[in-house]
C-alpha cells in the first residue's frame, strides 16, 4: 500500500524521523534549496504539512497543494498557521498541547527567580574572578511574596500560578472569564489594570492577531520601573519595540524573555542590555516533552489516513 504524502517544513529529532519515514513518505521542505519549484514538484501529491509552532503554514503555502488534508502541528501554539485558509478548503489543524504545558511553566518560573536572583550575573561573577577581586555581587530583588499577574490564565497560566504558590505569591490573572477553578487567584478583566498592579508579570496568552501587542507601552510602564516581564508565549504579544525603549531607558525594570520577533535573530539592542535574561525559545525542549510531542503529531497524522477521531485537533 503507498504511503501518504507529507510534506515537512522544518527538523525533527531523530527518532521523529524514523517514526515518520516508516509511516508515510516525507518531503523535506526546510531542505530544498529551490523551495518553489520543490512545492511545484510534489504539490499534487502531498497530502499532509507536519510542521511546527514557529513555522505553521501560510496562505501561499496551503494554496499551492490542491490535495491537502491535514496540517499537524508539533507544539501548542498554532498562530503560524492560517486558520483561514485551511477552513476554507476543509483541512483539519491539530496541534500537541498538554503534554507541554509543565514544562512551559517550570521554564517560566526559572526565568523569573533567575532574573530576579541574579543567577546569570552570579555564575558570571565568580567565574570571572569578580568575587574575589570585587567583593560580592551587588544586591538583588526579592521572588518570593511578590505580586504576579498571570496574563492569560490557560493551562500553562495556571501551571505557572499553581507553582508560584508555593513561594507565597499574590496571585492575580486576566481570562476571557474568571476561572471557577481557581478561586484563590483574582480576577481582573484588562492587562493594564494587571500590569498596575503587578510586581511580575508572565504572558502566557495563545499568540495571533486577537491579542498582537496586548502588551503595548501603556503596560509595559504600569508594570514599571520595579517590574519584572516575563514572556513564554509569542513575541507578537508584546510591542517589542516599546519593550526594548521601557528596558533602555529604565521604565521597566527588568525582562525575562523565550521568544523574539524575528527569532532565531533577535534585535541587537537586547544583547546590549543587561536588564534582560534572554533564552533560546525552549519552554518545551525537554527531552521527554519533545518526544510526547513528537509521538502526538504522528498520532493526529496516523489518525487521519485511518480515518480514526483525531486525538487534538484544532479544526
Ligand atoms: C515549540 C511552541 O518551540 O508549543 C509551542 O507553541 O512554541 C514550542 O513548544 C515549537 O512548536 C517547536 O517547534
Amino acid at each position: 500500500m503507498s504511503k501518504p504524502h507529507i510534506l515537512q517544513m522544518g527538523p525533527y529529532p531523530a527518532w521523529d524521523v524514523g517514526a515518520l519515514d516508516a509511516r508515510f513518505t516525507m518531503h523535506r521542505y526546510f531542505e530544498a534549496s529551490d523551495k518553489e519549484a520543490f512545492i511545484r514538484q510534489h504539490a499534487n501529491e502531498i497530502r499532509g504539512i507536519a510542521t511546527r509552532g514557529e513555522l505553521g503554514a501560510k496562505r501561499d503555502l496551503i494554496a499551492a497543494l490542491p490535495n491537502l488534508e491535514i496540517i499537524s502541528v508539533y507544539g501548542v501554539g498554532y498562530d503560524a498557521v492560517d486558520l483561514d485558509a485551511a477552513r476554507e478548503r476543509g483541512i483539519r489543524v491539530t496541534n500537541t498541547p498538554d503534554v507541554l504545558t509543565k514544562d512551559v511553566a517550570d521554564l517560566a518560573v526559572t526565568m523569573m527567580l533567575a532574573q530576579a536572583r541574579g543567577i546569570v550575573a552570579g555564575d558570571a561573577w565568580v567565574r570571572t574572578g569578580n568575587w574575589a577581586e570585587k567583593g560580592p555581587l551587588s544586591l538583588q530583588r526579592r521572588a518570593f511574596g511578590q505580586k504576579v499577574g498571570i496574563l492569560g490564565m490557560g493551562r500553562i497560566g495556571m501551571e505557572v500560578a499553581r507553582r508560584l504558590v508555593g513561594f507565597d505569591m499574590e496571585i492575580a490573572y486576566t481570562n476571557r472569564s474568571p476561572r471557577n477553578d481557581a478561586p484563590n487567584f483574582t480576577f481582573i478583566d484588562n492587562a493594564l489594570a494587571l500590569a498596575e498592579w503587578s510586581d511580575v508579570l508572565f504572558v502566557t496568552l495563545t499568540g495571533g492577531a486577537a491579542t498582537r501587542h496586548i502588551v503595548n507601552e501603556s503596560v509595559i510602564h504600569a508594570l514599571g520601573p520595579n517590574g519584572l516581564l516575563v514572556n513564554v508565549s509569542r513575541a507578537s504579544n508584546i510591542d517589542e519595540l516599546a519593550l526594548l525603549d521601557a528596558l533602555e531607558t529604565g521604565r521597566l525594570g527588568a525582562a525575562a524573555l523565550d521568544v523574539f520577533e524575528g527569532e532565531p535573530r533577535l534585535d541587537p539592542r537586547f544583547r546590549r542590555l543587561s536588564n534582560v535574561l534572554l533564552q533560546p525559545h525552549h519552554g518545551s525542549a525537554t527531552e521527554a516533552t519533545r518526544r510526547a510531542m513528537g509521538a502526538l503529531m504522528l498520532d493526529n497524522l496516523s489518525a487521519h489516513f485511518d480515518g480514526r477521531p483525531l486525538p487534538t485537533h484544532v479544526l
